[in-house]
């Protein structure tokens, strides 16, 4: 075991503290160690999918932070391969949503989202990756099916 120390926003601690108790966590320690267990295996488990697909990438970031929207901005046009469509809304006076519509290769759409999600100040990064071959023909209620891209 090892001991590190980390810096932490006083409502993300409220947060932790308030999930260790619900889920009856001895420490934060044990709380922290198994939140980032299960994030580890998440990614791993959307790390096994490869190939073409779409998705959705949602984010929330303050515009305010230095030189943030120009840098999000700039890994958009690095990777303008893949993004298709970009929704910005204006949350609050802080803060922006916005959701990027990406297609290409599920490795390249990932790291474009880590690219993204790791910049600091952005919030509540989401990446949902839908395999491309999911939306090319589908069955509707009635039986019927349609193909469409
Ligand atoms: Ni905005």
């Amino acid at each position: 075991m090892q001991r590190i120390s980390i810096t932490i926003d006083d409502d993300l601690l409220a947060a932790i503290d308030a999930l260790s108790q619900r889920r009856g966590y001895s420490s934060r320690s044990e709380a922290v160690r198994d939140i980032v267990r299960e994030s580890l295996v998440k990614e791993a488990e959307a790390g096994a999918e490869d190939g073409p697909c779409v998705a959705a990438l949602s984010y929330v970031y303050q515009h305010g932070t230095r030189e943030l929207s120009k840098r999000l901005t700039s890994v958009q046009h690095d990777h303008h391969d893949l993004s298709v469509s970009t929704l910005h809304v204006h949350l609050s006076n802080a803060d922006c949503l916005e959701v990027t519509v990406l297609k290409g290769n599920a490795g390249e759409v990932r790291a474009f989202a880590d690219a993204v999600t790791s910049q600091r100040g952005v919030r509540h990064g989401h990446l949902n990756v839908i395999p491309a071959g999911d939306g090319d023909e589908h069955a509707d209620g009635d039986g019927h099916t349609h193909p469409h891209r």
